[in-house]
């Protein structure tokens, strides 16, 4: 109990300091208990998120640091300053019709004897106010929270609803995925890949079985093993569109006609890394109701990570969640004040 020899003491003093230091929640000397700062971890989270944000936008960024140093040396006047920041704004694929209402607000809102950083703040509030324009919240806190990902194929929807798995298996919930993508084999066995990984059950039908039954039977399952979140893969060929549609629509028929008020969540997941065309893989699937929100994959490494502005103000949809690498933990929850402040700071 007692340190007995000059050696033990040392460690003890050394292991109490450490403790008092680094450990807030355990043990410190006179047994008093450090309370937890809740607060101050949430602080780090953020920093930590913004931080890897700004490394993943790094090629976006490009276009606007180089003018915003420019601009910063020279002496440039309102109209002059404006016009360079627009060409910022379309070199980082922010979209023709977005950024001539975003330096349209900020022309309205500026003064000609404004500094340069009173402008550039003018210009991250107005990326901020088009980014929150719809509510970003993910509703899955219900008993039995159903999640439906759409999605052109090779857009990323079953490497974010893996990721969408994981995050919320780290958070306690027991989840369940499907893969009512039967169009393709090798599209199953990568969410059953997905799952052996993260040690999450998937569902799936035979090749080429009808998606809504796969979705009925994964219901009858999540719904007698009580799980809390099923999160649902659908299929993604474009050549078929209505077909798809029609089959998309009877997926989620299925999934409201065994619990009331799901699918909670539609996310349509859109590649970042085509930037504008991101808009055009949207058509189709804009039209097919219910749509919830975004989630917008390969933000990590494309220069045309400014597209996430137009794709919230033309879809008229909020980014929920963005993917920012291949691996189950490369996503975050989609934030517009670290996006706007990490594309400009
Ligand atoms: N760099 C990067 N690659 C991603 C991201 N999300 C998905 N991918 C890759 O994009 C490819 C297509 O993704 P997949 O999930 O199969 O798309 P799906 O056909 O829509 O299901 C795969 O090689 C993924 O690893 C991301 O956020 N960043
Ligand atoms: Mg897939």
């Amino acid at each position: 109990m007692f340190p007995s020899s000059r050696k033990e003491r040392f460690f003890q003093k050394q292991f109490t300091t450490w403790n008092f230091l680094y450990k807030p929640g355990l043990r410190i000397r006179g047994g008093a208990k450090r309370p937890f700062d809740f607060k101050k971890r949430e602080k780090y989270n953020d920093c930590d998120m913004l931080g890897s944000l700004k490394e993943k936008l790094a090629e976006t960024r490009k276009a606007f640091k180089e003018k915003f140093e420019e601009l910063i040396r020279s002496a440039k006047d309102l109209e002059e300053t404006l016009e360079d920041l627009a060409e910022s704004l379309i070199l980082a694929d922010v979209g023709l019709s977005s950024t001539e209402k975003i330096i349209g607000s900020i022309r309205e809102k500026s003064k000609k004897t404004d500094s340069f950083q009173t402008i550039k703040k003018t210009l991250e509030e107005e990326i901020v106010k088009i980014l929150s324009q719809y509510p970003s919240s993910f509703d899955v806190d219900h008993s039995q929270s159903v999640v439906m990902m759409v999605g052109i194929n090779g857009g990323g929807k079953t490497t974010s609803l893996a990721k969408l798995a994981y995050h919320f298996q780290q958070k306690g919930r027991s989840v369940l995925m499907v893969a009512a993508d039967t169009f393709r084999a090798a599209a199953q066995e990568q969410l059953v890949l997905w799952g052996k990984k993260l040690n999450i059950p998937v569902i799936k039908g035979q090749y080429g079985a009808d998606p809504a039954s796969v979705a009925f039977d994964a219901i009858q399952s999540f719904k007698a093993r009580s799980y809390q979140l099923l999160l649902v893969d659908t299929a993604g060929r474009i050549h078929t569109n209505t077909n798809l549609m029609n089959e998309l629509e009877k997926i989620k028929r299925v999934i409201s006609k065994q619990i009331e008020d799901a699918p909670q969540e539609i996310l349509l997941v859109l590649d970042a890394s085509i930037g504008q065309n991101a808009l055009i893989q949207a058509q189709e699937f804009i039209k097919f109701s219910g749509l919830t929100g975004i989630f917008l994959s390969k933000l990590d490494g494309t220069a045309k990570g400014g597209s996430v502005i137009s794709i919230v103000d033309e879809l008229k949809l909020p980014v929920k969640f963005i993917g920012i690498g291949e691996g189950e933990k490369d996503m975050l929850s989609f934030s517009p004040h670290n996006f706007a402040s990490a594309l400009l700071s």
